[in-house]
C-alpha cells in the first residue's frame, strides 16, 4: 500500500531529523554562494536616532558569513543594544513586532542564554549573543558567523528576513529588511 509506505518513510525521516537536531547545536554554513552580498540598511524613522546597516557577504574563506555592523546614533541611555537576525521580514508599516522571534533554525529556544564561547550552541540569528552587542554613540564591528546561511533553501539562510536592534530591556527600537545587494 503506496499512502502507508508513503507515510511511514516520513515518519521515518522525521525521527532520523529529530534525532540528528536533538541537542539543537547549529551546523556551519559550508555552501554560502562565493560573492553572495546583502544589506539591512536601518530606515529614518522620528522615533529613534539609530542609523546605519549591517552588511553580509559569504566568507571568503567559504564558511559562514562575514557581517560588518555600521551603527550610529545609539543612545545614551537603554543600552548596551543587543541585535538579532529574525525571523521574518518587516512589515511594510515598519513595525518591528512584526519580525517575529529569533532565527532559530535548529529550535533551541530563548534559554539558557547564548554562550559566545559555545557559538554553536545560540540561536542562529542571536548575533549579539555570540558576537557582542552594540554599544553607544557609534559601534562598528566586523566578524565571520559560521552558522547563518546565503543559502535559499537553507533553514539558517537569512537573505529574505531582516535585523532588529533592541534597547537591553528587550524593547524593538529599529529593524531593517536583509535586501540582496550582489550575487
Ligand atoms: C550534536 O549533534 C550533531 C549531530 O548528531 C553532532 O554532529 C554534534 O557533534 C553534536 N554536538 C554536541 C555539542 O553534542
Ligand atoms: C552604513 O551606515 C554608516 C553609519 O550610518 C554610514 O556611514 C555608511 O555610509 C552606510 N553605508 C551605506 C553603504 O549605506
Ligand atoms: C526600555 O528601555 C527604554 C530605554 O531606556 C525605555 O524608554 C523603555 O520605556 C523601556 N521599556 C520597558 C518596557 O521597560
Ligand atoms: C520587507 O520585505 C517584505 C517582503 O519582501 C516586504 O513585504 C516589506 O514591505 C518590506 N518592509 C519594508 C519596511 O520595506
Ligand atoms: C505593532 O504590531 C503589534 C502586533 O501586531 C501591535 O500590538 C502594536 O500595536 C503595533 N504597534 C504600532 C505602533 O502600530
Ligand atoms: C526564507 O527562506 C527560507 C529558506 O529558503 C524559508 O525556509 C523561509 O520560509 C523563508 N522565510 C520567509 C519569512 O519568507
Ligand atoms: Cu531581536
Amino acid at each position: 500500500n503506496m499512502l502507508v509506505q508513503t507515510i511511514f518513510s516520513a515518519l521515518a525521516a522525521a525521527t532520523i531529523a529529530t534525532a540528528a537536531n536533538q541537542n539543537h547545536t547549529a551546523s556551519i554554513a559550508n555552501d554560502n554562494p562565493a560573492g553572495a552580498a546583502y544589506m539591512a540598511r536601518l530606515p529614518d524613522r522620528p522615533d529613534t536616532t539609530i542609523r546605519g546597516n549591517i552588511t553580509a557577504v559569504t566568507d571568503p574563506d567559504g564558511n559562514g558569513v562575514l557581517f560588518a555592523v555600521d551603527l550610529e546614533g545609539l543612545p545614551m541611555e537603554g543600552g548596551p543594544f543587543p541585535y538579532h537576525i529574525h525571523d521574518h521580514p518587516v512589515p511594510s508599516d515598519g513595525n518591528c513586532t512584526g519580525t517575529l522571534a529569533h532565527l532559530d533554525p535548529w529550535q533551541r529556544g530563548e534559554t539558557p542564554p547564548c554562550d559566545a564561547n559555545a557559538p554553536a550552541t545560540c540561536q542562529v540569528g542571536d548575533l549579539a549573543g555570540k558576537h557582542g552587542k552594540a554599544k553607544a554613540p557609534t559601534f562598528a564591528d566586523s566578524y565571520t558567523d559560521l552558522y547563518t546561511s546565503l543559502q535559499q533553501g537553507k533553514g539558517a539562510f537569512f537573505g529574505n528576513r531582516s535585523i532588529t536592534i533592541h534597547f537591553a530591556n528587550t524593547t524593538r527600537i529599529t529593524c531593517a529588511n536583509f535586501t540582496l545587494i550582489a550575487s
